[in-house]
């Protein structure tokens, strides 16, 4: 019986330890988790009166961020483009990516400077197109091996977890 006590009083340190662990897991995702936004908002989506340039400066982008672009199909599209081609609406090169289906999803995989255009007539001459810096986000930040020592403790946690429910089991029974 002395054994039990003695792993029931530790077991309460570890059992603090987890419902930390748990807080700090639920702020982590809370701060690492993805957006998906919407270019030029509900109302202006994707097209040709609008100014993105402005709408993308109220927002910071991470990366996992997803853009979404709205519009009629053929109406408009989607380039991602490299600098030079964003500067000179010239497509004969420097395009990475095309997207044209009217609903596309861009996710943003890498911390780095985006170029997007509307290809379609002279959208992109007229202002069809905007820029953004996509920054790592803090999930990118943290090192995956200092999980050793968290794993350990969160072993550790289950398992007296696991003993306290038997240990709970025991007196009710
Ligand atoms: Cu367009």
């Amino acid at each position: 019986m002395g054994t039990i006590i003695i792993t029931s009083t530790s077991c309460k340190n570890q059992l603090n330890l987890m419902i930390q662990l748990f807080y700090i897991a639920i702020l982590f995702f809370t701060i690492a988790k993805s957006e998906v936004i919407t270019v030029g908002g509900d109302e202006n989506r994707w097209t040709d009166s609008f100014n993105y340039v402005s709408w993308a400066q109220n927002f910071n982008f991470s990366v996992g961020d997803v853009l979404v672009f709205n519009y009629a199909q053929k109406a408009h599209n989607v380039y991602d483009v490299t600098k030079e081609t964003f500067r000179t609406c010239n497509t004969s090169n420097g395009v990475n990516t095309m997207y044209t289906s009217g609903d596309d999803h861009v996710e943003l995989k890498e911390a780095k400077q985006y170029w997007f255009i509307c290809t379609v007539d002279s959208h992109c001459e007229f202002g069809m197109r905007f820029s953004i810096n996509v920054t790592g986000n803090l999930s990118s930040l943290i090192p995956l091996n200092h999980g050793n020592f968290a794993f350990r403790n969160q072993f550790v946690s289950w398992v007296c977890l696991l003993l306290g429910i038997l240990y709970i089991l025991i007196i009710i029974v």
